[in-house]
């Protein structure tokens, strides 16, 4: 792809009775608007949806930032409690503090929106004192306006697919989490899945890459988000900013490494 054509943000948000069901967000080409839009409706089909809405925005050239997919490691986690012990200490090693992680952590666990639901964006996180920094505490951050070449994304499948990491998810949060960590005063991100069937998560992080940990939940459980930590002390607007509004487009894949069980 020739970066300095114009782009386009695709979105598409799928809910039930105003519960969110599916999403899905690319930046493409004008020519392949239409089939990018096509394959998130067929997504959002496979939900049974009550409403779908699919967004297409011409994004600013002159503010779109270029960049990288971090480099993933499979953790070897023997089961939950592991896992979650896992990414506290992953994130401690990342400058977060442990008082912060554990919030996060406890938090997304517990159902992060203030009614006890899941959030459909993310909490944002100071990583020193632990305090919450999003606005709207339902609606939290939404990363929006990222997406990932064509050539890369066929790089990626193929990287991953080596590693029997088929499912879509994978790929769709590796390029999520470099929107991230490339925003102002993030070092770090936590997530698990919302889907009952999806037990695995990760920690991203400027020092350390992504630690793909396949237990942070047991099966069946539907609860799961993201928490962004923030620099301590830093002022939430400018990663808010970068991560609701600035273009940001994937064009260079990272390596996958394993750890020994
Ligand atoms: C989500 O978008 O539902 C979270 C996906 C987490 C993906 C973890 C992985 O497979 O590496």
């Amino acid at each position: 792809m020739v970066i300095n054509s114009t782009l386009f943000s695709v979105r598409m948000h799928a809910s039930r009775d105003q519960r969110h069901l599916s999403g899905a967000e690319d930046l493409v080409l004008g020519t392949e608007v239409g089939s990018a839009a096509q394959t998130m409706l067929r997504r959002a089909w496979t939900h049974l949806p009550q409403s779908v809405s699919v967004t297409i925005d011409q994004v600013d050239a002159a503010a779109l930032v270029t960049g990288r997919l971090s480099d993933l490691t499979l953790a070897s986690v023997v089961d939950v409690a592991a896992g979650r012990q896992r990414a506290l200490s992953e994130l401690q090693k990342s400058g977060v503090s442990l008082l912060a992680a554990n919030r996060a952590l406890v938090a997304i666990a517990a159902g992060a929106a203030p009614d006890g639901g899941v959030m459909r964006g993310a909490m944002l996180v100071d990583a020193g004192s632990g305090e919450r920094l999003e606005p709207d505490q339902s609606r939290g951050v939404r990363v929006t306006r990222f997406g990932v070449t064509s050539a890369t994304k066929v790089d990626c499948e193929r990287l991953l697919a080596a590693h029997a990491l088929t499912h879509h998810r994978t790929r769709e949060a590796l390029v999520l989490s470099a929107k991230v960590l490339a925003a102002p005063a993030v070092i770090a991100e936590l997530c698990w899945s919302d889907d009952p069937d999806y037990t695995a998560g990760y920690v991203a992080s400027k020092s350390g890459g992504y630690l793909r940990i396949p237990q942070l939940k047991n099966m069946g459980d539907s609860r799961g988000g993201r928490a962004f930590f923030l620099a301590a002390g830093s002022d939430p607007a400018s990663a808010i900013h970068f991560l609701e509004q600035t273009p940001f487009l994937v064009t260079t894949i990272g390596a996958v490494h394993r750890e020994e069980p």
